[in-house]
């Protein structure tokens, strides 16, 4: 590629570090003129949060000759883009990550940051409010992913919504969540920059009519009766040590300009200003349901609001390089998060057909070359489905387009499966069973060139167990991406103790290349090494000790095991099976039956969804066991358990490096992939797991002998299901479990409220749709090898490097990597900059 001679301010060579701008001096000058000039403050008055902010823009001052170079650089040599369309985008705090990729070291950020007395960086850190623009896995892998494209140098841009109010915070209160909403923005936020001259048209409701065009051609066209516009605000995302920075743009909601004139105009002021405040309402919340469907009207209006603005960008972005409409598969590949963007589908095609006046074949073909679709989820409760007649009032048009996908579709069906009404009635998009309604799965799927799922034994489910009827139609279609995490955030920046580790004896290249991390296998009967490697790994676990006591006031010992399960709260990820393991080993020490059981910190995290009843009760049940067993003198040094409130990005950085045991325990088949799975392996935490998910993959990986196995496979879960499972069955045959349920029964772990927990006791012994009772005994015997490990510690420790040694393929690089080469066919476009600057 051909250098750039942009004439940009310096800050942006990484040749000369001194002319970059990188060091001490050019970083505290930066602070000091934003603290005075975009703050408004004087130093000596100047608080964490200010220096906070300070720092912040000094840091994005230098991301912006990357970042214009990495635009310009697309713009005057078009090249294949990914656009990644996903409703969340749970990118975390941005202040260190953008440091690092930089290459602004903590001794230069803090060598600045002395200057204003601040004596570490931690505590600047420590105020940046990080944006909870997702739910979880979901929305924590595109913001991966996205940090891994411009690491790889590929061109890309995130498009999603910038919702004003993110996940809630969660409080704990009696042991119960309480929601607390998300207010990111309050003390302004320093990364995005608007640009309202880019800001998009969306219409929604009212009716299509039909027209004869010019040429005698029946068209349709959509007259809404409601409008809004997306305002882009882009958020640089920067590679590693590269001159890459991609963008993520996030469209916040604003009423339209000229229906409040007219509304002004007819003396309508109210009026104008209810239209202006129902169209900020769009972008005002995220939806806080991980895996369940809510079917909302306003969640379809976000969708198709978000969707609507991205696809007019890129088609505007042709437009100004004067690059021919039919070229668009050429330059966009269309990645869709899930189905929550795959109205993309529809809207593709109308902007096509009704704007650009193609005709319907062209309009299929471009739109079929462009659009993939990721599913994340077999969970029947989260597959999008939209009630017809709510569809229908919303998006009229793209109702008419989707029957018209559909019916052409149906003939194919028809005509490869005669007579059979059950397959066209199954893979129609529109389920006519019961109350008539739009399957998103069925619309991605029917559009996209590729479906992939997120982890091997998943991709197989779903070609298998989904959409067995689709994979046959189109066998080459169905693909698989294991899911990954970058390294850059889930082991420089949130374990910086054992990346000094890595650095010295692999060298710093671990951190673009994982794989070489295998070399440290040569280290595994190293005892002065493995040594070396548990004391690092102590010394991070005394660290969230110090944050467990000054959240809880529990005051933990780091040498114990620390045993951690961080997730969101479902009944298929089943934290209540770890909860009941928990009681077991409690009683095992009340009734003198635990010797050999190493003293254990067990550790939850994890929201609710507002409205799922029996995830908030386990976590009254998780606080309910904490309590009287944290109370227990008879506990002491030997068991403790935490709830910790809010989890987060930034506790997850936290917790993964401080992490003995990763609790992988989702019932078979129900866990699409899991990455936070990945997050602990790669921190050297050994697996107590399911073959669900990657879990699958990381056990291949790592070694059986180095994996917690436990629980029924997937087969074995599904001829349970068929042949009648009866959990009450099961209580009998175990007296620890029978013992265990009777004092949860008695109220022991709720003040004496035997009734307090009855719905989890009745849901367990009566249905126990995730078979937490048919896999207690064998996770028991699981946790008991557990603890004969621990025992060895050298053996532990060796067990711990081999997990960090074997598992670089679940690096997001790598992801991204086959996502390119069998999907979207993007390659690397290197960005480079003339330093020549006068
Ligand atoms: C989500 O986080 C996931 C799946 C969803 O299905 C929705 C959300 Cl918000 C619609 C998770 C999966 O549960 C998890 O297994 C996977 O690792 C993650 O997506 C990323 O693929």
């Amino acid at each position: 590629s051909h250098p750039l001679d942009l004439r940009l301010p310096t800050p942006g060579c990484f040749a000369d570090p001194e002319r970059a701008g990188l060091d001490a001096d050019a970083v505290f000058d930066g602070m000091t003129e934003h603290l005075f000039f975009t703050l408004g403050k004087l130093a000596p008055t100047a608080s964490n949060h200010d220096l906070y902010m300070a720092l912040s823009y000094a840091v994005r001052d230098r991301l912006m000759t990357r970042y214009l170079a990495s635009l310009e650089a697309i713009r005057a040599r078009p090249h294949k883009t990914v656009a990644y369309l996903s409703a969340e985008f749970l990118i975390g705090p941005q202040l260190n990550s953008n440091l690092l990729n930089l290459g602004i070291s903590k001794d230069i950020a803090e060598q600045a940051l002395r200057r204003f007395r601040i004596e570490s960086l931690d505590q600047i850190l420590e105020v940046e409010e990080e944006p909870g623009l997702g739910n979880g896995g979901l929305g924590r892998l595109a913001a991966c992913y996205m940090e891994s494209l411009a690491s790889l140098q590929v061109p890309a841009i995130g498009y999603g919504i910038r919702y004003e109010f993110g996940i809630f915070n969660q409080l704990i209160r009696d042991g119960w969540q309480v929601e607390v909403t998300d207010k990111w923005l309050k003390g302004g936020w320093p990364w995005e920059l608007p640009q309202p001259e880019e800001a998009c048209f969306v219409g929604f409701g009212g009716r299509t009519e039909s027209y004869t065009d010019g040429k005698g051609n029946y068209r349709s066209r959509w007259i809404p009766s409601e409008h809004a516009i997306g305002i882009p605000h882009d958020v640089p995302v920067l590679g590693y040590r590269v001159n890459t920075c991609n963008r993520l743009r996030l469209w916040r909601a604003d009423a339209t300009e000229s229906f409040d004139f007219y509304a002004f105009n007819i003396g309508d002021y109210y009026g104008a200003v209810e239209e202006k405040v129902g169209s900020e309402t769009l972008s005002k919340v995220l939806y806080p349901n991980d895996g369940t469907d809510e079917g909302r009207r306003l969640r379809l209006k976000q969708q198709h609001f978000f969707v609507s603005c991205s696809l007019q960008d890129m088609l505007r972005s042709l437009g100004n390089r004067g690059i021919p409409i039919e070229e668009f598969p050429n330059h966009w590949t269309v990645q869709l998060n899930d189905t929550h963007p795959a109205i993309a589908v529809a809207e593709l095609m109308r902007l096509l057909i009704d704007e650009h006046y193609l005709d319907w074949d062209t309009a299929w073909d471009i739109t079929t070359r462009s659009v993939a679709y990721t599913n994340h989820t077999l969970l029947p409760e989260a597959l999008e489905k939209w009630d017809l007649t709510r569809f229908r009032s919303l998006l009229p048009r793209h109702l008419e387009l989707i029957y018209e996908i559909n019916r052409r579709f149906l003939q194919q069906v028809r005509l490869r499966y005669p007579g059979n009404d059950a397959i066209q009635r199954k893979l129609s998009i529109i389920d006519e069973d019961g109350g008539k309604a739009v399957r998103m799965a069925n619309l991605a799927t029917i559009a996209a060139h590729h479906v992939n799922g997120v982890a091997a034994l998943h991709s197989d489910l779903l070609k298998r167990q989904l959409m067995p009827e689709f994979a046959e139609i189109w066998p080459e279609k169905f693909t698989n991406v294991t899911n990954g995490v970058t390294p850059r955030r889930w082991v420089a920046l949130a374990n910086p103790a054992l990346s000094r580790l890595l650095d010295e004896h692999v060298g710093p290249e671990w951190i673009t290349n994982m794989e070489l991390l295998t070399k440290l296998e040569e280290r595994q009967h190293d005892t002065a090494f493995l040594e070396q490697w548990g004391a690092t790994k102590l010394s991070v676990k005394r660290k969230l000790a110090g944050y467990i006591h000054r959240q809880t006031g529990v005051l933990v010992d780091p040498s114990s095991l620390f045993d951690v399960q961080v997730k969101r709260i479902h009944e298929y990820k089943r934290q209540h099976l770890n909860a009941l393991q928990v009681i077991t080993h409690y009683l095992r020490i009340k009734n003198g039956q635990a010797e050999g059981m190493a003293p254990r910190t067990v550790i939850f995290g994890g929201k609710a969804a507002p409205g799922y009843y029996m995830a908030k009760l386990i976590i009254r049940f998780i606080n309910g066991i904490a309590e009287t067993i944290n109370a227990d003198p008879d506990m002491e040094g030997r068991l403790r358990v935490v709830f910790l409130p809010d989890y987060n990005v930034k506790l997850a950085e936290q917790i993964y490096p401080a992490s003995d045991l990763s609790e992988q325990v989702s019932t078979a088949g129900k866990e699409a992939s899991g990455t936070g799975n990945m997050k602990f392996a790669m921190n050297g935490a050994l697996t107590i797991g399911t073959l669900d998910g990657a879990n699958v993959e990381i056990r291949e990986r790592v070694g059986p002998e180095n994996f917690f196995l436990f629980g029924k496979t997937e087969t074995e879960i599904m001829e349970l299901q068929t042949n009648g499972y009866r959990p009450r069955q099961i209580v009998e045959t175990l007296p620890e479990l029978a013992e265990a349920l009777r004092l949860i029964g008695l109220g022991h772990f709720s003040n004496g409220d035997g009734e307090l927990f009855r719905p989890l006791l009745d849901n367990l012994t009566g249905f126990d749709p995730f078979f937490v009772l048919a896999d207690f005994a064998d996770y028991l015997r699981a946790q008991d090898e557990v603890n004969q490990a621990w025992t060895n510690r050298k053996q532990w420790n060796r067990m711990s490097l081999l997990n960090t040694a074997r598992t670089g393929f679940f690096s997001s690089d790598r992801s991204i990597q086959d996502y390119c080469q069998t999907i979207w066919k993007a390659e690397p476009f290197p960005v480079e900059i003339t330093c020549d600057v006068p």
